[in-house]
């Protein structure tokens, strides 16, 4: 079953669009940007929310960035796989990637890159669902559920999901 994080923070009901904007120092190519795109996208079909890209990081309302290390934040990030990412509840909006794992997008012939390759978009979907205010699930199948094995691609939302999304807005 989804949950939600202590006090249910959620973004506000008269903010049906957020932004969301790159750190311009990550360059990160379209095709990357796309898949941001594309799993913001998973999660305003089901929603009223809409998300549209900004070119200004400062004050975009969900902020998006690779860091390796300590980044500053006191939530350092580790090397190859263990934390690959992280994003904070609303209305922080800050979500961090690991600049050391070996992402990868749809596409790329995953068999040729290592056996630590890091599907983008599956982690995107899930960490978004943590900007929108969304914990984790116990349900396995479910986008919230807190670990994926290694390769995998799971990008569909679940009715457990949607459901605790809906529930929320
Ligand atoms: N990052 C953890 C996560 O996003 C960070 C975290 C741990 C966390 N506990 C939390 C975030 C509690 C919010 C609330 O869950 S991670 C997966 C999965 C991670 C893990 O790098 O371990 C995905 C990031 F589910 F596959 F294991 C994305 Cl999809
Ligand atoms: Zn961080
Ligand atoms: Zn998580």
């Amino acid at each position: 079953h989804y949950s939600f994080f202590p006090g249910k923070p959620r973004w506000p009901s008269n903010k049906r669009t957020l932004t969301y904007a790159f750190l311009p120092d990550n360059q990160l190519t379209d095709n990357v940007k796309a898949v941001f795109g594309q799993a913001f996208s998973r999660w305003s079909t089901v929603t009223q929310l809409n998300f549209t890209q900004s070119e200004s990081y400062r004050t975009a309302d969900i902020r998006i960035a690779f860091y390796g290390g300590d980044h500053g934040d006191g939530e350092p990030f580790d090397g190859v796989l263990g934390t690959l990412a992280h994003a904070f509840s609303p209305p922080s909006g800050f979500f961090h990637l690991d600049n050391a794992e070996n992402w990868v997008i749809e596409g790329m012939n995953t068999q040729l890159t290592s056996m630590s390759a890091v599907d983008l978009e599956s982690v995107a979907v899930h960490e978004i669902g943590h900007l929108l205010g969304l914990g984790h699930s116990s349900v396995e199948q479910s986008i919230m559920f807190p670990t994926i094995s290694s390769g995998t691609r799971k990008v569909e939302l679940a009715s457990d999901d949607i459901e605790g999304i809906q529930t929320l807005y």
